[in-house]
């Protein structure tokens, strides 16, 4: 795998064959409007897909392996670039968007040395890309030293990734404008993990302290491939082909047209999640390690994390234990990590901050300022059970799910219907428990899930965050039709949708590749 974003040649090199039809007119779109808008060519334009989650829901900020790929929708910007004059503390930024009546063009004066302020209350689409910039700036000011000159910039922007929709929208938008930004101050090879991380950064100043999976999908992305996403002890992607099957296997993406606007939501549902896992390690940590052991500080949003806590347990299992916890394999120590959580974590009710305050042998103002000073979270009692359980059993289906696709045990079989069936039941398994344990999903995305596998869906699911979004269904190609037919009839048909809307409800995506530059012909 390449380790800098690609160059494309043409946009065969970018989408599926299927989506060339309607990719091609849409650049040429982003170019003539850019030109009309700013009386000029554009230089290059830069792309971020959006994404969706195959397998490894809620477990990228615990620092646990995901398993998501790159879709056709993403975010495109054309830019062109001028210098600024010699000693300029500040360069401009114009950017206008193609749906101009529904994005409306800004502009604004950037300090070279701080950076553009993000108001993150109010919401405004160029906050994302103004993110992304600041993000960028840092690392240019990082590799250049004080001596740094930023250019001006003038881009036109157009997203098809669904806002709002579990996609992964702000990724796309996030890491195309760092992308952007790095290219107009001369960076033509880009590497691909200095993009992810300083877009996983920068999205967190936007307001939700999510884990890195849309980054690096929308990064890392090879047309054609899933992605196989590590982050501990090191962000790694390797891309994993789908196997043959008979029958052959899709992915449908269906909308629950539910909104979760996670902004708002965040202090009862995502950011509430992110705080009990940390709870949840530091609570395992103090019950079960050695007195005193201090978890790893990790590049997780709280910097504590259950695979902090996993590896620790492992590493200090009582010395009479430690050779027989050394032999066991990934999926032997998450087993063992499910049996000792439900012997520890007994209250099913959940837990109140006196109760874990008290286990950390800390007051509860010392647990509010170190686990909820830095994110705000509302709430009374913490079900830690549920969630390390809901974290430990899925780290352990993201890799059963991984290790039957690179190694099927079917090959040359003609009839792969068990093995299919054996996928899918993973990502039910996904679905439950994300509905039981970790709580994040809806009943409008539970009865998707029930009508998609009545009509011939080996495995139905909720994608991304949950709360309303998306959901995704592994589906031989010959049910498709079947699928979409019963989804339609038995939920789209019960919402009044608008056009846009009927046509973002159900999508057949092909893996499409991550991250890439254009250089426009002048
Ligand atoms: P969505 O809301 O689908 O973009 C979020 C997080 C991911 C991951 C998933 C749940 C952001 C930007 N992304 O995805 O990192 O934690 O939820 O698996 O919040
Ligand atoms: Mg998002």
């Amino acid at each position: 795998m390449s380790s800098t974003v690609p160059v494309a040649k043409s946009l065969a090199d970018i989408y599926p064959s299927a989506a060339l039809i309607n990719e091609g007119p849409r650049w040429n779109t982003l170019l003539t409007t850019f030109e009309k808008v700013y009386g000029h060519k554009a230089n290059f334009i830069a792309r971020s897909p959006g994404r969706v989650n195959i397998i490894g829901e809620h477990i990228d900020y615990s620092l646990y392996s995901v398993l998501p790929m790159a879709i056709t929708a993403d975010a495109i910007m054309a830019v062109s670039t001028t210098p600024t004059a010699d000693g300029a503390s500040t360069f401009k930024v114009r950017i206008a968007n193609v749906e101009g009546s529904k994005f409306s063009a800004n502009e604004f004066d950037v300090p070279i040395s701080t950076g553009v302020e993000i108001d993150a209350t109010q919401f405004e689409w160029t906050n994302y890309f103004k993110s992304g910039l600041r993000g960028a700036l840092e690392l240019l000011r990082k590799k250049h030293g004080e001596g740094f000159k930023a250019s001006n910039m003038e881009i036109m922007v157009d997203g098809t990734v669904p806002v709002g929709g579990g996609l992964s929208s702000s990724a796309a938008i996030v890491t195309t404008s760092a992308l952007a930004v790095m290219k107009a101050n001369g960076q033509d090879r880009v590497d691909k993990k200095d993009l992810t991380e300083l877009a996983i950064v920068s999205e967190r100043a936007v307001g939700v302290n999510s884990g890195g999976m849309d980054q690096a999908a929308s990064v890392f992305s090879e047309q054609g491939s899933a992605l196989f996403v590590s982050f501990s002890p090191l962000l790694e992607a390797r891309t994993v082909k789908m196997p043959p099957t008979n029958p052959e296997l899709c992915f449908l993406i269906a909308q629950s047209f539910v909104t979760a606007n996670k902004h708002v939501t965040a202090p009862i549902h995502y950011n509430l999640r992110v705080v009990e896992v940390s709870l949840a390690a530091a609570y395992l940590n103090a019950a079960l390690n050695p007195p005193g052991t201090q978890l790893p500080e990790d590049a997780g949003p709280l910097r504590i994390s259950l695979q902090g806590f996993h590896d620790t347990y492992f590493y200090y299992a009582n010395t009479s234990d430690y050779s027989a916890a050394k032999s066991l394999s990934k999926e032997e120590e998450l087993e063992k990590l499910v049996e000792v959580t439900k012997e520890t974590l007994t209250q099913e009710e959940g837990y109140t901050r006196e109760e874990v305050a008290k286990i950390l042998n800390m007051t509860v103002e010392e647990l509010d300022s170190r686990f909820m000073s830095k994110i705000t979270v509302r709430a009374e009692r913490f079900k830690l059970r549920q969630r390390a359980l809901h974290v430990f059993t899925e780290a352990l289906r993201v890799l059963k799910f991984f290790t039957l696709l690179e190694r099927p045990l079917h090959t040359g079989a003609s009839d792969t219907t068990p093995f299919n069936q054996e996928l899918g039941s993973i990502m039910n398994e996904t679905q439950e428990s994300c509905r039981v344990l970790y709580e994040n999903s809806c009943p409008e995305n539970d009865n998707i899930c029930r009508v998609a596998l009545l009509a011939g869906s080996y495995g139905s699911r909720q994608t991304g965050a949950g709360w309303g979004g998306c959901t995704v269904h592994l589906v031989p190609v010959n049910k498709v039709e079947d699928v979409k037919a019963a989804l339609q009839r038995e939920y789209f048909s019960k919402l009044k949708l608008t056009e846009e809307q009927k046509e973002q409800a159900m999508v057949v995506s092909k893996p499409a590749g991550g991250s890439a530059l254009y250089v426009v012909e002048s």
